[in-house]
């Protein structure tokens, strides 16, 4: 048999597959539908990363077993097109984002398709195309209609070197999360979408979901519900009465323990009683001083806490009836709860660091409670009038009665900061004119496209580029025929892919963003992957979009996704991140040429379990290469005879073949896909012990090795005679009955310490056994490279390999 040559094979096998149409998912199909979902990238100039292709490796192993099940798989990909490294490019360069787009685009699906993923191209989208934006403008004039966008002054983070406004979740640690750079507030007014109105949905429906539970954590955590109440609080100056304080408490147990009450420096009324404020300069000042600060350096845990008292004001405890202090403290923000607390110094950590520095009362309300220790449980209440003794859980919303206070709901979620002073995105599709107001651009008028322009250099006033256009930016009301000016704010870059496993749907709809009957049949997505870095920002949402969509009755479920999981990265040897200046980014077209797509492929499944960040191996591809070829030469060893009916038949390796059928499919259910791979590897290894292999044994270890490498597998199939395709082939069966033959766990030592436990079979002889060792993924990963002196196996109880 000839040479395995990876080059004569992979692009083959591509353009047979492709004339074929064996991937395009089939649009009006009386099959059961199974649609599989990946994050598409942003097409960056840097081209695919490693990391791209484990998740999409993955999938595309999962797409092509559903496909040998029998289902109608949407496995779609397109891209994510909008953002600022293509626009900072066409600052640099002059060169239109647009022709960047499309040559970085081009170079992406090239890589992509190099490595065989069996994604349906002919469904494939763009957000940056006006075809595509149409409808993500669309959608937002639906929310404009429906009164969930709305534009407000808001301090929104500036980034001082991207000249951008930025959402939140895009500052890490206070800086921005693109550039590093400083970052400070501004007030500007900003388009902003009410995703708070949908904070309790989109918290309970997570029980409908399959998603990975720490997925469902982080979802939780951002949304933030809490349910406590609000109470009033009487303000008063030289017992006089100055109106009322709200404050959101969780603990209204704890009300006669509030010893002084808090207020966000930002809050209205600092503003509105300054002049009553015996101390108004020192009030002011600090509050100018905490403007400035983040919301983390505000709130971080054991930070010395600082505020300023409001002299001359006192507020009055609604049920003990005393006489408190009233301070601004950078630790209360404004925009949770109701931007002032009630505080409660002995049970409440913050404000017991608080109460310690500026020297305020501490009483206790409830009993068990350590004055420094957290007590956050129900206990019984003492200090608190006619309700001591009681259970302080059963008492609390007789308190929250007793003072006409209100059982209440918060979420942490804010709404979204939805514009951007940027050119590269789709414009916010509405008009300004001084007689009508703000207009939505008539439907017939969609999509509102970018101008060609010169310079895409956002201005220091911190307006977008588009600003400076003249004949873009003045037009004609819509309604009135007087003069306006279109919106010059263009969408963040989580726009487009807030709906873009819609389109897939039914990508060439001209009508509607996507037809009825096309969603009814594909959504939801059965199975989406993407980072984690993804699970508060795209995914919550998307999940939103939906649910706004559902509202409107324009898609037919409530939930986008019926299943999330995510993936760990890919780093550089060594364990840091690839990055271009560090210089060990490890190119994929690269390996492709030397090794194969398959190769590369095969060892990022192998490389560790697909929910841990891995650092890149590259002896270990090299490893992977050499799987493949003992495949291909094991080709040789099929038997050409029928083996005789009795007596032939080896009864372990029958039970082995079974079992790794058996292991390999359920393995990639559950996206383990390092071990599937490896109990692939014990599988070939008794083969080639064996010195021989049936021709059923051969095919069906092809079948199961197509998904993983679906090219060199197809080339061996078409060895083997067959004349269609092995990606068509049915998924392979196990016999049940097959499956036991007499199994013990055996460790596996690596000088003297237990590094793997194999579960063997009790008649494998010496140098199975061995093998079986060294094929196990933690030992091939810690022998790597390294002389192994001897390897000792007692029979059924250890095996020990000494380096
Ligand atoms: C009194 C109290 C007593 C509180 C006690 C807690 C424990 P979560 O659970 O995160 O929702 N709080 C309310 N609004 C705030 C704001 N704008 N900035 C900072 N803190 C605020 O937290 C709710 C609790 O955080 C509230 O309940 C309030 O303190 C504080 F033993 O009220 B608590
Ligand atoms: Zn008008």
């Amino acid at each position: 048999m000839r040479k395995y040559e990876h080059k004569k094979i992979e692009g083959k096998w591509q353009k047979v597959w492709e004339k074929k149409k064996l991937n395009v998912a089939q649009s009006n199909s009386r099959k059961k539908k199974y649609y599989i979902l990946v994050e598409f990238p942003y097409p960056s100039g840097d081209g695919l990363h490693t990391g791209h292709i484990r998740s999409y490796t993955a999938l595309d192993i999962v797409a092509r077993k559903r496909r040998a099940e029998g289902y109608n798989v949407l496995y779609p990909m397109g891209w994510d097109a909008f953002g600022l490294p293509t626009e900072n490019y066409a600052l640099k360069t002059g060169i239109h984002p647009k022709v960047v787009t499309k040559k970085n685009t081009d170079n992406f699906r090239r890589q992509l398709k190099s490595i065989g993923f069996s994604f349906d191209w002919s469904r494939e989208i763009n957000t940056t195309d006006p075809a595509y934006f149409k409808w993500t403008q669309w959608i937002f004039l639906k929310f404009l209609e429906k009164g969930l966008a709305y534009k407000a002054k808001r301090p929104i983070n500036w980034c001082l070197s991207c000249k951008i406004g930025l959402a939140d979740e895009e500052i890490v640690d206070g800086k921005c999360e693109r550039c590093g750079g400083e970052t400070e507030k501004r007030d500007k007014e900003q388009w902003m979408l009410a995703i708070t109105k949908y904070a309790d949905r989109l918290d309970k429906d997570l029980d409908s979901v399959d998603y990975l539970d720490k997925i469902k954590i982080q979802q939780r955590n951002w949304i933030g519900r809490s349910e406590g109440a609000e109470l009033n609080f009487q303000l008063t100056i030289n017992n006089k009465q100055l109106g009322e304080v709200t404050v959101f408490t969780t603990r209204p147990d704890t009300l006669f323990g509030a010893t002084y009450l808090v207020l966000a420096p930002e809050h209205p009324l600092v503003e509105k009683l300054k002049n009553k404020i015996k101390n108004k300069e020192e009030v002011l000042r600090y509050v100018v001083i905490s403007k400035k600060k983040s919301e983390m350096d505000r709130t971080a845990e054991g930070k010395e806490k600082t505020g300023v008292e409001l002299q001359g004001i006192l507020a009055i405890n609604p049920a003990s009836k005393e006489k408190i202090p009233v301070y601004v403290a950078d630790y209360v923000l404004r925009a949770y709860g109701t931007g002032a607390i009630m505080a409660v110094p002995a049970h409440d950590k913050r404000d017991f660091a608080f109460a310690e520095k500026f020297k305020l009362p501490i009483l206790e309300v409830i009993s068990g409670t350590k004055r420094d220790g957290m007590y956050s449980g129900p206990g019984f209440l003492i200090n608190s009038g006619q309700w001591n003794g009681r259970r302080s859980d059963e008492a609390l919303p007789e308190i929250v009665k007793a003072v006409g206070g209100e059982i209440k709901t918060t979420f942490k979620l804010r709404d979204w900061v939805f514009s951007r002073q940027r050119y590269w995105g789709e414009p916010i599709p509405v008009i300004h004119c001084s007689v009508c107001g703000t207009v939505p651009v008539p439907e017939k008028d969609l999509p509102v496209e970018l101008p060609n322009v010169k310079s895409y250099k956002p201005s220091d006033t911190g307006e977008s580029p588009l600003t400076s256009i003249s004949s873009w930016v003045n037009v004609k009301c819509p309604k009135c025929k007087g003069k306006a000016k279109r919106e010059t704010d263009t969408m963040p870059n989580w726009a487009g892919s807030s709906w873009y496993y819609l389109r897939y749907a039914d990508p060439k709809n001209r009508k509607m963003f996507a037809g009825k009957q096309a969603l009814k049949y594909w959504t939801p997505v059965n199975w989406y992957n993407g980072g984690m870095e993804h699970t508060v920002l795209h995914l919550l949402y998307s999940r939103f979009w939906h649910k706004f969509l559902y509202d409107l009755k324009l898609v037919p479920t409530k939930e986008p996704y019926a299943k999330r999981t995510s993936h760990g990265l890919i780093l550089a040897g060594g364990g840091v991140k690839m990055s271009k200046s560090k210089g060990n980014v490890v190119n994929p077209d690269s390996i492709v040429k030397l090794l194969g797509a398959d190769t590369l492929r095969h060892y990022e499944m192998f490389m560790g379990p697909f929910d841990q960040s891995i650092a890149w191996n590259t002896e270990a591809v090299a490893g992977s290469r050499r799987f493949l070829e003992r495949v291909w030469k094991l080709y040789d060893a099929i038997e050409k005879e029928k083996p005789n009916k009795k007596g032939e038949v080896n009864v372990s390796l029958e039970a082995l073949f079974h079992q790794t059928i058996k292991k390999v499919g359920e393995d990639i259910e559950s996206l383990k896909m390092n071990t599937a791979v490896s109990s692939m590897m014990i599988l070939l290894n008794a083969f080639e012990k064996e010195g021989k292999v049936s021709r059923v044994h051969y095919a069906t270890f092809l079948r199961l090795l197509a998904p993983f490498a679906p090219h060199v597998t197809e080339e061996l199939w078409a060895f083997l005679g067959e004349k269609s395709s092995i990606h068509l082939e049915p998924w392979p069966k196990y016999d049940a009955r097959k499956l036991i033959s007499e199994r013990v766990n055996i460790p596996v030592q690596i000088n003297g310490k237990v590094r793997a436990t194999l579960s063997l079979s009790r008649d494998l002889d010496d140098d199975q056994a061995k093998g079986a060792a060294l094929a196990h993924p933690d030992i091939m990963r810690l022998i790597m490279g390294k002389q192994i002196k001897r390897i000792i196996y007692i029979k059924e109880r250890i095996i020990n390999i000494v380096l």
